[in-house]
């Protein structure tokens, strides 16, 4: 039996990505966010559902596409817009942007432009994590992670080491505009169930059936019996990126669109609130969304004296050297 969700925290974090995706798209479009970012409109459920059955000592990577999957673990998002819009009260002192955000704290070792790159970081993540306790890692990538391979690497390590690890897939059906079932060959789950983990494919778009299958996942990393795989059937609602709009591209159909937005995660599960509950949450969310962009838009960029502090880590004096 898997706990029941709370319905309420699982909308107000799906709404609450949803509103900051469509204030980035906003910013971006008007220049106050530079360059092109990867929106997660469409995706919500994935991670809330996964991140709502990790514990604060856990520990996520992210991908290009990583703003959902760290408010769902809890990134402040006013920090996360003041890193957007490169202010020094950024998450990251406005340095690291969309896809190197990160908040060490909160155990969410980095958004990551490389594709499936965060895969073999939450492997030793996994692996400290293991020597020291009972904390589990996940790692999200895409469809297009699968056929990396560094992703084949991990999941052998993974396997053989028993690492506390669970590989979440968000297969939305694009990698840019490559089609998975054109690119992938055999199947994402497969690939992983012969390495000897169990593999599951899961409705994407339920946070529930997200929520359960990862709370099984979890369940088993932490009991050192090791890694899972789960793909998750998903869709972006918008482009690759926020400059997508400007390229009038064909490679998706409307009707194709169309048909996914009807399974809108927040739809699906904005019905099971009771009656005028869902529009009070959307109320506290888009004023919390507006208060979070005034503040940063209020928020002083970094003081170009300052632009090669934090590049390195102060090291450790190395042994023998004084
Ligand atoms: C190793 C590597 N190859 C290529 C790219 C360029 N690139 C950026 S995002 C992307 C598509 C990724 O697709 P997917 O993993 O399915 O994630 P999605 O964008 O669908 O969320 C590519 C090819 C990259 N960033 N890293
Ligand atoms: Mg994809």
């Amino acid at each position: 039996m898997t706990a029941p969700l709370d319905v309420e925290a699982s909308y107000r974090a799906m709404r609450t990505i949803r509103e900051f995706e469509d204030w980035v798209a906003t910013l971006a479009t008007d220049g106050e966010i530079a360059g092109a970012t990867h929106e997660y409109s469409g995706q919500e459920a994935v991670a809330v559902g996964v991140c709502g059955r990790l514990r604060a000592d856990d520990i996520i990577t992210s991908t290009h596409r990583g703003h959902g999957h760290l408010i769902a673990k809890g990134a402040s998002v006013h920090a996360m817009m003041a890193e957007l819009m490169g202010r020094a009260t950024g998450l990251n002192r406005g340095r690291g942007g969309s896809m190197h955000a990160a908040d060490l704290s909160l155990g969410i070792l980095g958004a990551n432009g490389i594709v499936a790159a965060g895969a073999p970081i939450a492997a030793g993540a996994a692996w400290a994590a293991k020597a020291r306790g009972d904390a589990v890692a996940v790692t999200f990538f895409g469809d297009g992670g699968v056929n990396q391979g560094v992703l084949a690497e991990t999941m052998n390590l993974a396997a053989i080491w028993k690492l506390p690890l669970i590989f979440a897939c968000e297969n939305n059906g694009y990698a840019v505009t490559l089609r998975s079932d054109t690119a992938i060959a055999g199947s994402a789950v497969d690939r992983a169930a012969a390495y000897g983990m169990p593999a599951e494919r899961v409705n994407g778009m339920d946070v529930r059936s997200v929520a359960d299958a990862s709370e099984v996942a979890v369940a088993r990393a932490r009991a050192g019996d090791g890694p899972s795989f789960l793909e998750f059937e998903t869709y972006r609602f918008t482009g690759h990126n926020t400059g997508e709009r400007y390229l009038g591209l064909s490679y998706r159909t409307d009707d194709e669109i169309t048909g996914w937005r009807l399974r809108d995660p927040l739809d699906a599960l904005g019905n099971d609130l009771p009656p005028g509950r869902r529009d009070e949450i959307d109320d506290e969310v888009v004023h919390a969304l507006a208060a979070a962009v005034d503040a940063a838009r209020a928020d002083p960029v970094p003081d170009p004296d300052t632009a090669a502090d934090f590049m390195y880590a102060d090291l450790q004096p190395r042994r023998g050297v004084r």
